[in-house]
């Protein structure tokens, strides 16, 4: 019998909860036959990153996964051998109980945001059982290292294609609200090698369109100096990544398009989801940290991290740009060897059926 699993997905803000879950949610379905039953509190922005999937419907088959809108009153339903709650989204109570009763309680997973803090590892797959009810919940960690769930990673993703060298920098711009943006885009504007700059639809291009003083529609380029915008449409997440291997250069945020950029072996610069207390500088140095512990030399190490600092807002990313375009070919020769390393620990969807499959 396949395992039977429900995914539990609640749409905090932007796309990388339903992302991350989307993803997870066919690889269990397609690579290993697990039964996924996927229940997203707002099935939207599904609809963007697989075309195909019904924005309002109820419950959908799409690629091997039963997609259910998970209503504000929780349907009666059995639980499947597997739970799995993205990003401690609070599960129905109803159906807490539903998972106490059964005659073996499922594997009660709870994934959690992607980190690279050197405490994960001893924090990954620990027990911690329910106050009141026969259940444990287990925490499960993504993650860049051994001692972590590892990283989502598909089977069929291509191997990412040599970039033969070009007369112009072909960069993509994917962030959220950026306040280094004007200075980035007056610098690559005034700068003596062109820059090709393919700028995502929602938050990019509406901060792009604000620089430029006038329209910017979706599809549009516009010329500025020796730099060229280019409005490009929002498309499915497997054409994203064809866009992350086409350039030589992504700006990515959040965690799906931050984790997708490693995989095609790119230079990149994470834009982290921004925290009140700034908790997410942690995160962006701790990453680097990691990322930088191969690279032999000073200078390239500093470049990254002041433009990567200034870039999230610590520092003057015009005077940071320099020195990290003079690193960009470092980094790409890096960029193999780092995709090589993070994919040791075995990717996410395998590791957590190797998880459940132990304790099922
Ligand atoms: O959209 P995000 O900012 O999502 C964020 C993060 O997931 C963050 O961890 C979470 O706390 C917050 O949401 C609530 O960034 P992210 O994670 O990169 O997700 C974007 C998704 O959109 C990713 O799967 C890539 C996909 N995408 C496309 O499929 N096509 C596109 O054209 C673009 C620009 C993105």
């Amino acid at each position: 019998m396949p395992v039977s699993c429900d995914l539990f997905c609640r749409v905090v803000d932007n796309l990388g909860d339903a992302g991350v879950c989307w993803r997870l949610a066919r690889q269990l379905a397609q690579e290993h036959g697990w039964r996924v039953r996927l229940w997203i509190d707002d099935p939207a922005p599904l609809a963007g990153l697989r075309p195909g999937i019904a924005p309002a419907a109820q419950m959908q088959d799409v690629d091997d996964v039963e997609i259910r809108r998970w209503p504000e009153h929780f349907p009666e339903v059995a639980p499947c051998d597997v739970v799995i709650e993205a990003f401690a989204c609070e599960l129905p109570p109803g159906f807490v109980l539903a998972m106490a009763r059964r005659p073996r309680p499922p594997v009660w997973l709870n994934l959690e945001y992607l980190s690279a803090e050197t405490w994960v590892p001893g924090c990954h797959g620990l027990p911690s059982p329910h106050p009141s009810l026969p259940l444990v919940k287990y925490f499960f960690f993504p993650g860049f290292a051994a001692g972590t769930g590892g990283l989502l990673r598909e089977r069929e993703l291509p191997v990412p294609p040599v970039r033969s060298p070009a007369t112009e920098l072909s960069v993509s711009l994917f962030c959220y609200a950026n306040a280094a943006l004007p200075d980035l885009l007056a610098v690559w504007a005034e700068c003596a090698e062109p820059v090709s700059c393919q700028v995502a639809d929602g938050l990019p291009r509406e901060q792009v369109q604000r620089w430029l003083g006038r329209s910017f529609p979706v599809g549009s380029r516009i010329d500025r100096g020796s730099m060229q915008l280019v409005a490009a449409p929002f498309v499915p997440q497997p054409e994203y990544d064809a866009r992350l291997a086409a350039c030589d250069l992504n700006f990515v945020r959040g965690e799906d398009s931050f984790v997708r950029a490693q995989w095609v072996e790119r230079p990149f610069v994470w834009q982290a989801y921004p925290q009140d207390d700034a908790a997410h500088f942690v995160k962006l140095n701790a990453f680097l940290a990691h990322y930088l512990r191969h690279v032999g030399d000073d200078r390239t190490r500093s470049a990254v991290v002041s433009f990567w600092n200034a870039w999230n807002g610590r520092g003057e990313i015009a005077a940071a740009w320099a020195d990290f375009r003079s690193v960009l070919p470092r980094l790409t020769l890096h960029g193999k060897a780092w995709a090589r390393e993070i994919s040791q620990p075995g990717d996410l969807a395998q590791n957590l059926v190797r998880f459940c499959r132990e304790r099922l």
